[in-house]
């Protein structure tokens, strides 16, 4: 039988990328070519930051385009993933609403604990199991009907990001399952809306559609796309459209409980359970359960990952020193070790107008010296946050009472291999980088289970082992990153560790 083709739309925070993969059945394999990528830069306009969503959409335009110029004309579904908590409004008749806000805009500062006054901080973790993150669309809906209620009431349908663009693709109006289960909106056991939760907060419950499951059709290109792009119309299939639901799907781990970090603008740590753990010492900790694909639960923590650096990069190449992410880490790895310890999950990180005078601040509020070279604060970054993972895996391996023997990590952040060495050291285990497209990745599998092409989750997986590098990393300087992690950890409780 001939390659089956495919067409993923990956949108990080910090890129977007379309790419097609093929399936070669009979050999067990697939392979991938990038055939668009795109700048995915917010805007700010007044006080707010906006996603430039229509650009985007412009752009997934350009790589159907792409498709048909390169000779695919056998594309036999597409399907989209993207980052979670943000959302679209559409008007009575289906026309989008304003331009939907960007999760870092500081609308939400301070909504949660007004939020916590009405609903109660237990309450809301024992329906959603969701860790507490200040742009949960939860707090974002709060935080709008605050200041700008009008957008609500003339709000007939709320869709999360991937759901508006494929909404725009198909004219079909769906919700997603696992994009659905990080608005802290759907209860976690039902795995439904939250109808008491919603009334509470006067947030209209019609809003919301029932969520489909991920690996579901949804419709295909609108005649008039194909008109307009001269293509013919491709199947949409909503695959795990939270981009974390599928990076956690290309994990080419071959046994059922494995630890994870998806690293890219956001590292995601955890593990793939049964059910959602809803425990006390979860609600302590602020871990998550989100929903994962094929029933899976994802037991993980954000942590603040590579935006750290992307935000000292911009700085820096703003201000006339411009840097590529592979300098950068050169400088850092030129630099003393050990030296400059940050909780890379402090607030105060979360959208700073100047990210390297903001690690100098933390490091002064901490009474520590700061870092002054690009290559000092590099480190620092590097560094607090391999600590950080062995602080939220050793902390997962409490939740689940199980031990990982290593750890797979997916994600463009894998070609940071300065990163992958310092995290296998301070976690003292063995790292497994790759799959480094993991969402696209896990984006085409789901894509070819649903079109029948693969048996299950655990079949992707094993044909994502057998056709990508993985590259293992050995822990060095045990006793060095051992009295580092101490020190990392009292640093971190001076901020109250998050
Ligand atoms: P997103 O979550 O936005 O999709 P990616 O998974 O694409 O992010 O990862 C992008 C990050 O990977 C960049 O912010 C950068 O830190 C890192 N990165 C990309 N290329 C390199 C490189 N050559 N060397 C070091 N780091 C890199
Ligand atoms: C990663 C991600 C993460 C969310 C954040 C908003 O891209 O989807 O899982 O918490 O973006």
């Amino acid at each position: 039988s001939k390659p089956s083709s495919v067409l993923a739309f990956d949108l990080g925070a910090s890129s977007g990328r379309a790419i097609v993969g093929r399936l070669d059945s009979e050999a067990g394999q697939v392979t991938i070519e990038e055939i668009h990528r795109f700048s995915n830069d917010p805007v700010k306009v007044g006080d707010h930051l906006h996603w430039d969503i229509l650009r985007l959409f412009h752009e997934l335009k350009q790589g159907i385009l792409q498709t048909k110029h390169l000779g695919y004309t056998d594309i036999e579904s597409l399907a989209i993933d993207s980052w979670a908590v943000d959302f679209g409004l559409l008007s009575k008749n289906g026309e989008l609403l304003g331009n939907p806000y960007h999760y870092r805009d500081h609308q939400t500062d301070h909504v949660m604990e007004k939020v916590f006054a009405t609903v109660g901080r237990e309450k809301l973790y024992a329906k959603t199991g969701l860790q507490f993150l200040q742009f949960n669309s939860i707090f974002q809906l709060a935080a709008i009907n605050d200041r700008n209620p009008e957008l609500l009431e003339r709000a007939e349908t709320f869709l999360m990001i991937p759901d508006l663009l494929r909404y725009f693709l198909t004219g079909e109006k769906h919700s997603e399952f696992t994009n659905a289960t990080t608005t802290q909106l759907l209860n976690a056991t039902t795995k439904a809306w939250d109808t008491e939760l919603l009334e509470q907060l006067e947030i209209p419950t019609d809003l919301f559609l029932n969520p489909v499951p991920s690996g579901t059709r949804v419709g295909s290109l609108t005649e008039d796309i194909c008109q307009e792009l001269d293509v013919a119309s491709i199947p949409v299939i909503a695959v795990g459209e939270h981009d974390t639901a599928s990076a956690v799907a290309s994990v080419p781990a071959l046994d059922d409980d494995f630890a994870f970090l998806s690293c890219g603008t956001w590292s995601l740590l955890g593990t793939e359970t049964l059910e959602p753990v809803l425990t006390e010492q979860a609600l302590a900790w602020n871990f998550t359960n989100e929903g994962g694909v094929y029933g899976t639960n994802r037991l993980l923590k954000n942590i603040m990952g590579l935006w750290l650096i992307q935000e000292c990069k911009r700085t820096w190449d703003k201000e006339g020193k411009k840097m590529s992410f592979s300098e950068l880490v050169q400088l850092a790895q030129q630099a003393k070790p050990f030296e400059f310890f940050i909780d890379p999950d402090d607030d105060m990180f979360l959208n700073p107008p100047h990210m390297p005078k903001q690690i100098q601040q933390y490091c002064r509020e901490t009474q520590q010296a700061q870092p002054q070279t690009e290559g000092e604060i590099v480190r620092c970054i590097l560094e607090s946050l391999a600590l950080k993972y062995r602080f939220v895996l050793e902390r997962t391996e409490q939740l689940t009472g199980k031990t990982y023997a290593g750890l797979h990590i997916v994600g463009g952040g894998i070609q940071n291999e300065l990163l992958c060495q310092f995290t296998a050291s301070a976690i003292g285990r063995e790292v497994w980088a790759g799959p480094v497209e993991g969402s696209a990745l896990g984006n085409l599998v789901v894509q070819w289970i649903a079109l029948g092409y693969i048996a299950n989750l655990r079949e992707a997986r094993k044909l994502i082992r057998n056709s990508f590098p993985v590259k293992t990393y050995i822990p060095e300087d045990g006793a060095g990153w051992q009295a580092a992690y101490e020190t990392f950890c009292q640093v971190a409780s001076r901020s109250r560790m998050k």
